[in-house]
């Protein structure tokens, strides 16, 4: 069957092209920085900071942005850690999130309009107030490892199926 790429009333290239966001988490030895998110999509979970790579940016420099505009901080080094996609039931547009790890930063987190910033043991990440794909992928973060992943959900609760696979480089 021919894929039903042309649907009424849907913008075509937004069902073609993946969103690309950013997910930055900073880390300190022992523990992690999260924000808690007051608005938007997400609002209510503890997340890295992040969000949507603008058109003349690279994804790095969307990363940097992100993190310094939902949390006041800068970095120097960023390293690529992670890549998911997701697929939301009923949405036609994946979400490409590409994950940073930031080792050291420049600043004092501070809370914004959009993040309230804690920093979290690495052993009490309060994962039940997370999206329920952290779960699964932090412990290879929190270990250094990459890994790229799939996640389709239904709604903002359920994962439908997954898959996730830890790679040499990104
Ligand atoms: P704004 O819409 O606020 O950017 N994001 C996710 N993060 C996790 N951990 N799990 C998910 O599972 C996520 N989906 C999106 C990417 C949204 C921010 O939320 C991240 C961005 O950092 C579904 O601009």
């Amino acid at each position: 069957m021919r894929p039903n790429i042309f649907c009424e009333g849907q913008n075509i290239g937004e069902m073609l092209s993946p969103k690309v966001l950013t997910l930055v988490l900073v880390v300190q030895p022992g523990k992690v920085l999260l924000g808690m998110k007051k608005r938007g999509f997400g609002v209510g979970r503890w997340n890295g900071f992040g969000g949507k790579v603008q058109i003349g940016e690279t994804v790095e420099e969307g990363a940097r942005r992100e993190l310094l505009e939902e949390s006041c901080l800068t970095v120097e080094t960023l390293e690529k850690v992670g890549n998911i996609k997701f697929e939301f039931v009923g949405e036609t547009q994946l979400l490409d999130v590409h994950i940073f790890r930031a080792d050291s930063y420049i600043g004092e987190p501070m809370e914004t309009e959009e993040m309230r910033p804690q920093w979290f043991d690495c052993d009490q990440i309060p994962f039940d107030q997370m999206w329920p794909d952290d779960k699964l992928w932090f412990p290879l973060f929190l270990q250094k490892k990459k890994f790229v992943g799939y996640f389709h959900f239904q709604g903002h609760d359920v994962i439908l199926s997954q898959k996730l696979d830890e790679v040499k480089e990104l």
